[in-house]
């Protein structure tokens, strides 16, 4: 209410009709104000939904943007506006919109951002603040707080606008700065007092810009792409890895090109699973351990060596200490100049856009070899393809099980089967247990399908993505959440609901985090710090909203509720109820997890 009261009587006055739906005086039609000019500068740019809950002071900015044909998704909690945001961005290479009301609001949504960020999304965090004087003068406005300050070392930038002519080079930067180079998460703080300011209409739309190139090809250096195809021709045991940035960029033809051509074997990081199908017979996701360690010479395409593939350091790459490296020769594709090098040697850098990069990869092969290209050794695909053999069949053994009750195995592999013969839909998946068994477990068939929790191994993206995937793609949306996971971002089934999205959620319910059958060690009333609610019937909050909640004990009753979830395509929660002993203390990264040398 403040900002209204403390708005020049004039422009208040001007902002006010139009958006009430009044009829509009002769001065207003040649005016424009801030509300109409950010919505301008968006759809001039292409965006067509944003994600966000409002408030003051942006509830006008909401509805106006709805009359205006942006889609207005409207979620319970920022956070997961936040999430839905980020995931569009991933998935659709315009950054992803979300937008909050002013401290608490942008707090919450600031996560998200972070989280972007770190995971290489572009998205924009767009945040209604305080009157600035008030704020930094530290007066006590309704909601105050240095928004940009805190928000910019989270955000790969961050910007603020003042004045209504500035709205088009604010909108324009932060389109930018979210999906040029490695794409992230951008901060765009917009005060209150910028919404109804008034300014001349020609001069406004003058004022706007229509981004020519948001992202610019990078072509990769031609030295830099014989250094690397020399080094790959020279290899016995090459590896390719292929990352979410693979995934992100979106030259899936040529990616598969090059994995076929040379006859390298591939493992796909969590993301990028289904870039190539998941059955691919150079796939050597089922014997990681062995090529990880064996491997010569290793490409990675838009991943980094971060801690999901052990910094290229320890165990994992053949070493014999934890800090030591490998005898591995590293191939690195990434846009990010900065990144080689950040934990081992990376002997041949390849900077650029990834669709640049494997396609002049490519062209150097058909120029230098041609026909002559010789796969990698006979050796090296036969001892893989023999691992692969024996890994699978022990995990078709798993499968076949049918334990009661249900454990990870016998639930996974009716989603595995759901996924098989609906290879469109959208898996979302997060937990411990629930995300490692799912990945290993459910092959993916096309690329981008698979949305995670990504390189934070955050809890709570689930609903946001599922919201997300659903209203960017149309296509069916499976949620596999662990009972925890779920917990995080559960209320907004009643958004799923009030879109009517094409969202089956599976919980895969074990009565606690990691495992439900921990006790008080101190012997008191109070639950486990792990433990919850037993046998919570989830199934209900959904049946709350108007959608279909379904408990289910066994896998066909498991794959019957799927099967009607995907045939009626109504927003559908299901109680999977599993052994509460299956699970261990934090999934497949127990070794991440200090532990006190004496057990409670
Ligand atoms: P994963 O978690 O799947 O291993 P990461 O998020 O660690 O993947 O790595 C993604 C990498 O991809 C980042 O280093 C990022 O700079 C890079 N990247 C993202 N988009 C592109 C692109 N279009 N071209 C080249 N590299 C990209
Ligand atoms: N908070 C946030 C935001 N992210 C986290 N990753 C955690 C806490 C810690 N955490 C994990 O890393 S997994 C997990 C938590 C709380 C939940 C695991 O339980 P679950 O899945 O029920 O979701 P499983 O299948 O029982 O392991």
């Amino acid at each position: 209410m403040q900002q209204v009261a403390t708005q020049p009587a004039s422009s208040a006055a001007r902002s006010a009709p139009d958006v009430a739906g009044g009829a509009a005086t002769h001065a207003a039609a040649q005016e424009t104000d801030g509300f109409q000019l950010v919505i301008d500068a968006l759809k001039l740019n292409g965006i067509d939904t944003i994600f966000g809950l409002p408030g003051i002071p942006i509830t006008d900015l909401t509805r106006k943007m709805q009359k205006e044909g942006l889609r207005v998704i409207s979620f319970r909690h920022e956070q997961n506006a936040g999430y839905a945001a980020s995931i569009a961005g991933f998935m659709t290479q315009k950054p992803g919109i979300c937008l909050t009301v002013s401290a608490p609001g942008f707090l919450n949504g600031l996560t998200a951002l972070a989280n972007a960020t770190t995971n290489c999304f572009p998205m924009i965090l767009i945040s209604g603040s305080s009157e600035r004087e008030v704020v930094d003068l530290q007066q006590g406005d309704y909601e105050e707080m240095d928004q940009l300050a805190i928000a910019r070392p989270h955000a790969k930038a961050a910007f603020r606008v003042l004045h209504a002519e500035d709205i088009g080079v604010g909108v324009a930067r932060a389109i930018r700065a979210a999906v040029s180079g490695r794409p992230g998460g951008v901060y765009l703080d917009l005060p209150a007092k910028l919404f109804p300011q008034a300014i001349d209409a020609e001069a406004g739309r003058n004022s706007l810009i229509k981004v020519v190139d948001a992202a610019p090809r990078q072509i990769p250096a031609p030295d830099a792409v014989k250094r690397a195809v020399d080094l790959l021709k020279n290899a016995k045991r090459p590896l390719i890895i292929l990352g979410k940035g693979a995934a992100y960029a979106q030259a899936d033809a040529d990616i598969r090109a090059l994995v076929e051509k040379t006859g390298i074997p591939y493992l796909p990081m969590s993301m990028a699973k289904g870039l190539l199908p998941d059955t691919h017979a150079q796939s050597a996701s089922a014997a990681r351990s062995y090529v990880l360690p064996a491997a010569d010479v290793v490409m990675l395409i838009g991943a980094r060596l971060n801690w999901l593939l052990s910094q290229g350091k320890g165990k994992t790459w053949g070493a014999a200490t934890p800090k030591a490296w490998g005898a591995q020769k590293f191939i690195q594709i990434d846009i990010s100049p900065q990144e080689a090098d950040s934990n081992v040697r990376i002997d041949a850098p390849v900077v650029g856009d990834i669709g640049s990069c494997v396609s002049e990869i490519l062209a150097a092969i058909d120029t230098t070899e041609g026909a002559d290209w010789q796969k990698p050794p006979a050796e090296w695909l036969d001892a893989i393809a023999e691992r692969k053999t024996k890994n699978i069949a022990k995990m078709g053994e798993s499968l076949a099980k049918d334990p009661s009750p249900m454990n990870y195995h016998s639930a996974l592999n009716v989603v595995r089967d759901i996924i098989k013969a609906n290879p469109d839909a959208i898996l979302v998946n997060e937990g411990a247990n629930a995300l490692d068994h799912t990945r290993s477990i459910v092959d993916m068939y096309k690329p981008r399908k698979r949305l995670d929790v990504g390189t934070w191994g955050v809890m709570g993206v689930g609903m946001g993505f599922s919201v997300a995937a659903a209203v960017v793609s149309g296509e069916q949306v499976i949620a596999v959440e662990g009972d925890s996971a779920f917990g995080f971002c559960g209320m907004e089934v009643e958004t799923i609901c009030r879109y009517d999205l094409p969202v089956c959620v599976v919980i895969l319910n074990n009565n606690g985090v990691y495992r439900g059958d921990e006790v008080n060690f101190a012997g008191g009333h109070d639950p486990s710090p792990l433990g919850f609610v037993k046998g919570a019937r989830y199934e209900k909050l959904m049946e709350a909203f108007g959608g279909v909640g379904v408990m289910v004990a066994t896998p066909a009753e498991l794959r019957r509720a799927m099967e009607e979830a995907i045939r009626s395509r109504k927003p559908t929660l299901i109680n999977a109820v599993i052994d509460e002993k299956a699970g261990t203390e934090s999934g497949r990264i127990t070794s991440l997890n200090p532990t006190a040398k004496k057990k409670p």
